[in-house]
């Protein structure tokens, strides 16, 4: 077979356009691509709705590859071993109730069942900023608004351009950077004790797991937190290389974005 150059480009291009283009107007935007937001991808997509996951960097997976210090395994815990059951990562029980998993097989499986389900996933992309609409003096974030990773590394002043979203998660992780800028740039309040981002306490890993998934909820109208973001965002504590929390926080927020969808 002869191979034609123009024909790869095109191919490439009209694809990414076609996905780009379906982006436009969906149910729920994601932002972070670490395990809590790929895990909500996998499961919102697989019910059908119209999701696409934003991630900064090129690759999928935030905090999840290294595991701990570089030491390449992750801790789940018994409670979330359904989910990387249900991916097909294999895990041993090291005690009763705390099992390990090869991260970068944890990490690739999340990010392969998330595409394969039909996330849209969109790396190398930033989330600057959001969409905000008032109706009835009620503010609601209805987008996002984002561009090229390497033209804000670069510090090139170039525009970014928008989707509309039904719902966004804020799966950024420890900088909960989405929710930062929308109280910064806006007047407007959260739903947590002081009405802005509590910000993370020191470690304490029980605690901060289970209230990685009590925190896990719709914050301001149209966005939800999880993943660590949640613990951020509602001044909860940190819990170090153990990853149950960020799966079933996934798990939980795609379950109530599903109610509000009417799914
Ligand atoms: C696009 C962005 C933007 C942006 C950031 O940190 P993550 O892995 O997030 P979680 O919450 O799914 O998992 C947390 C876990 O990895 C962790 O850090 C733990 C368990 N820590 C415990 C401890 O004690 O330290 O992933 C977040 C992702 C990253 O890949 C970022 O690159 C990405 O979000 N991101 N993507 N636009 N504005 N900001």
């Amino acid at each position: 077979m002869s191979l034609d150059e123009r024909v790869i480009t095109e191919a490439i291009a009209s694809t990414y356009f076609e996905k780009f283009t379906s982006s436009l107007d969906l149910d729920v935007a994601i932002v972070g691509g670490g395990p809590s937001g790929l895990t909500a991808a996998w499961k919102l997509a697989e019910q059908g709705f119209n999701v696409a996951l934003f991630e900064r960097k090129l690759s999928m997976g935030g905090g999840m590859w290294g595991g701990g210090m570089t030491w390449n395994f992750v801790v789940v815990q018994e409670e979330s071993r359904h989910i990387l059951d249900a991916a097909g990562v294999p895990m041993k029980e090291f005690k009763p109730g705390y099992l390990t998993a090869d991260a970068v097989c944890a990490t690739a499986a999340l990010t392969f069942k998330a595409a394969v389900a039909g996330a849209k996933i969109f790396n190398c992309m930033s989330v600057e900023d959001v969409v905000i609409r008032e109706e009835d003096g009620v503010k609601r974030v209805t987008g996002i608004v984002i561009n090229s990773s390497p033209v804000l590394m670069a510090g090139l002043h170039v525009d970014p351009v928008v989707l509309y979203s039904k719902f966004l998660i804020e799966c950024t992780g420890h900088d909960v950077e989405v929710l930062k800028t929308l109280v910064r740039k806006n007047d407007v309040r959260l739903n947590t004790p002081s009405g802005q981002i509590e910000g993370e306490q020191s470690m304490w890993a029980e605690v901060a797991e289970a209230n990685t998934v009590r925190h896990t909820r719709e914050v301001f109208p149209g966005v939800y937190v999880a993943g660590m973001a949640a613990n951020a965002t509602f001044g909860s504590y940190r819990m170090g290389p153990i990853f149950g929390g960020m799966l079933l926080s996934g798990e939980k927020v795609a379950a109530e974005i599903a109610l509000r969808l009417g799914r």
